[in-house]
């Protein structure tokens, strides 16, 4: 995957509204590391740390160069006359909000229209009606974030029948009832990069917890599966023991509530691992409000996350991890458009140009065609305070 040009840009990105700097990422700033991306092979640590990269103001005027050239070379869509939908996960989840940003500001700017649709809660279910109504509204393409991997084949059939172009990011449905997955990272390099968290927090032996999404989420789950497979696979990990994956389903007083109930069920409980972003900003508060000696790590947003990070102990997460969430629903914006515009079908080795962000190849793994965003970036004392508000 090719470098992002506007990866420099990070400094000006976070004096910028969220939305006038989605076009840097933490995954951008992980430069070193995202060629690897493709790969899989690289731990997230790896990665070069935000500071690094940000401030490379003289970069800057190649950076500029290189946009213009990927300009000149791929004149803009022209996605006028179609409407774009995406479908997130559910309501409320700030992750989402930062998604559906990103896929508004990139259709909008190709001059489409944009209806997100957030379902209340994050059911198939609650999905499923809504896309029956964009069915009936007739759009051109809907974007899901899936809620289960098999429940939405049904309709998500109906809708391609209808000539609508389907695609996923974020969590995927079953491969055959969309052209492609738009994935934040590679789930191996995801599963590795949570499981080197667990081992070092742990201190390689002890009791952990996943406290994850819904029991269905697909990202969720495979991300779980992955870690799961490196702890049997990998005699490194054998003196971990891996109690219980409890679920908040996305929701703060579930999450919440399951947080509590592992620290009272498993006494000698080290380390949790929360891979979503609702679940570990609920576990982190927790935490942190018990004093408890228990340590945090997963997937969370630096604006949530902030008051939570530290090495010392009044301080429940370390460190954590994840990827531009703005950035990802550019990519599916870019993704959608070009999918209408039939400049992709969605085959492997398809190529287009999401704007800014750079050119992408669809790639086939493990048997299902996705783009990859980038590789997950770590957020630790160290720069928390310059993420913070950038999402
Ligand atoms: C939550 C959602 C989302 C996931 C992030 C990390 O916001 O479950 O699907 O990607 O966490």
């Amino acid at each position: 995957m090719k470098k992002k040009v506007l990866s420099v840009l990070l400094a000006s990105a976070m004096v910028a509204s969220v939305l006038a700097g989605c076009g840097s990422s933490a995954a951008d700033t992980a430069a070193p590391a995202a060629d690897a991306a493709a790969e899989e092979a690289a731990p997230a640590e790896e990665a070069a740390p935000a500071e690094e990269a940000a401030p490379a103001e003289e970069a800057a005027t190649e950076a500029a160069a290189d946009t213009a050239a990927a300009d000149s070379a791929a004149p803009a869509a022209d996605a006028s006359g179609s409407t774009y939908a995406l479908v997130t996960k559910s309501a409320g989840n700030p992750f989402m909000e930062r998604m559906a940003s990103g896929f508004q500001e990139a259709v909008e700017a190709q001059g489409g229209t944009v209806v997100i649709q957030n379902p209340e809660a994050a059911t198939p279910d609650a999905q499923i009606s809504v896309i029956q109504s964009l069915i009936s509204q007739g759009v051109s393409s809907i974007a899901v974030d899936g809620n289960d991997a098999n429940a939405l084949t049904a309709v998500l059939t109906e809708a391609k029948d209808a000539g609508i172009k389907i695609l996923t990011l974020d969590s995927d449905v079953a491969p055959d009832t969309r052209t492609v997955y738009c994935n934040q990272a590679g789930v191996q390099q995801i599963g590795e990069t949570l499981m080197e968290a667990v081992y070092d927090l742990t201190g390689g032996e002890g009791d952990w917890a996943i406290l994850s999404a819904t029991s269905q989420a697909t990202n969720q789950n495979a991300w779980i599966d992955a870690m799961k497979k490196l702890m049997e696979s990998d005699s490194k990990y054998a003196k971990l023991n891996l109690v219980e994956v409890a679920y908040g389903d996305d929701e703060p007083q579930k999450s919440t509530d399951q947080t509590q109930a592992l620290l009272q069920n498993y006494p000698d409980l080290k380390v949790i691992c929360a891979p979503t972003t609702v679940g570990i900003a609920a576990a982190a508060k927790v935490l942190q409000d018990q004093k408890s000696a228990v340590k945090l790590t997963g997937l969370g947003l630096p604006s949530e996350m902030a008051e939570y990070i530290g090495d010392d102990d009044a301080h429940s997460c370390p460190y954590m991890y994840l990827w531009n969430p703005i950035d990802l629903g550019r990519l599916a914006g870019y993704t959608s458009i070009a999918l209408v515009d039939g400049t992709i079908t969605g085959a492997a080795g398809d190529k287009f140009t999401a704007g800014d962000l750079g050119d992408y190849t669809i790639e086939e793994i493990d048997g299902s065609t996705q783009i990859i965003l980038g590789p997950p970036f770590k957020f630790d004392p160290s720069n928390i305070d310059e993420w913070k508000s950038v999402y």
